[in-house]
């Protein structure tokens, strides 16, 4: 099979990469299979990890899993680099991108595994200017019909590439200062003059959003950026979101749709462990920035007398930031 394709007919495959380590194992499934269920075309997945930080029998059992959801895959250890560091919730992981995107001359787009994929996400590429665009990258707007401003900030959750050689990161990576998010300011530093745009709509950041009414178009990649995380959401609060339609439902129908499709399979004790691992957040969140994180953190201690928590806590739900969480 060619790995070369230039041109994204609507038969043609598209090349999605993205990375995780062991505590993103379990969302993988639900990013893979909402990914290859909303798209038109077939899916190719390249998924990243930094080595030592995703288990062989995860990437074992995650494989069979993979397989059965029919997802076309392959995994890709990647060298660790000391460079790559943690900062609040986000992971040296994320750093990943670098190493995939220069590996990968060929158009693709790499997604955050916090990420769902909805109808029309695999015309990113189609939408990103064909082959002869002067750009090298191209992000999501930042709003629907907004005029950027050349050198505004991008969000590098959802990135998509045209063919190319990439730029080189590493000395500068050297020579930058430390800042609160190390990679997103790399990224920007490195692309910012020969960016292009997509539609926002193929990077909503679910935070933005209180609502789903609320983004006034369908997205087509919601992205859960931020410290809490939908599958943190222990289920007997689920309703609550979904009632509210929430951006967090969005990822709560993928997922049941992933579960059911491996209801048969023989993993399914394998799986619903994880589901139940990926509730509860690791650490206490203690950050002016993760109160939110810190909610699901209780909830997922307290079982059902979490119910007080949610009734007690409700009109203090504008202080919780980043919008989705259980106290609408
Ligand atoms: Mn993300």
């Amino acid at each position: 099979m060619s790995n070369k394709r230039s041109t994204h007919g609507a038969s043609s495959e598209i090349h999605v990469v993205g990375a995780i380590d062991d505590n993103m194992a379990y969302p993988l499934l639900g990013w893979a299979f909402a990914l290859i269920q909303s798209a038109r075309r077939p899916v190719r997945f390249t998924i990243g990890f930094l080595s030592g930080t995703l288990s062989a029998d995860n990437r074992e059992k995650l494989h069979l899993c993979l397989t059965h959801l029919g997802a076309n895959h392959l995994f890709h250890e990647l060298p660790f680099d000391p460079r790559f560091i943690a900062q609040g919730h986000i992971s040296p992981t994320t750093f990943a991108k670098f190493l995939l995107a220069e590996e990968t001359l060929e158009p693709h787009v790499w997604i955050d595994a916090d990420a769902v994929g909805l109808s029309g996400w695999d015309s990113i590429l189609d939408d990103s200017g064909g082959q002869n665009s002067p750009s090298e990258l191209f992000v999501a707007a930042r709003a629907e019909g907004s005029l950027e401003k050349p050198g505004a900030a991008f969000n590098a959750g959802v990135l998509a590439w045209p063919a190319g050689e990439r730029r080189a990161w590493s000395d500068r990576l050297d020579t930058m200062d430390i800042v609160e998010t190390q990679e997103q300011q790399l990224f920007n530093e490195l692309y910012g003059d020969v960016l292009g745009t997509v539609s926002s709509t193929y990077n909503v950041l679910s935070y933005r959003v209180d609502s789903l009414q609320e983004i006034g178009h369908q997205p087509r990649i919601l992205h859960f950026a931020g410290p809490h995380k939908p599958w943190q959401l222990p289920g007997r609060y689920r309703v609550l979101c979904q009632r509210h339609a929430c951006p967090w439902s969005l990822w709560f129908s993928a997922e049941a749709l992933m579960l059911s499709k491996l209801e048969s399979g023989p993993l399914r004790a394998w799986i619903l462990n994880q589901k139940r691992a990926a509730i509860r957040p690791s650490g206490l969140p203690l950050d002016r920035a993760s109160r939110g994180k810190l909610l699901l953190w209780c909830l997922s201690i307290f079982g059902p007398a979490g119910w007080l928590i949610v009734i007690l806590a409700k009109p203090f739900a504008a202080r919780i930031p980043s919008g989705t969480h259980p106290l609408h």
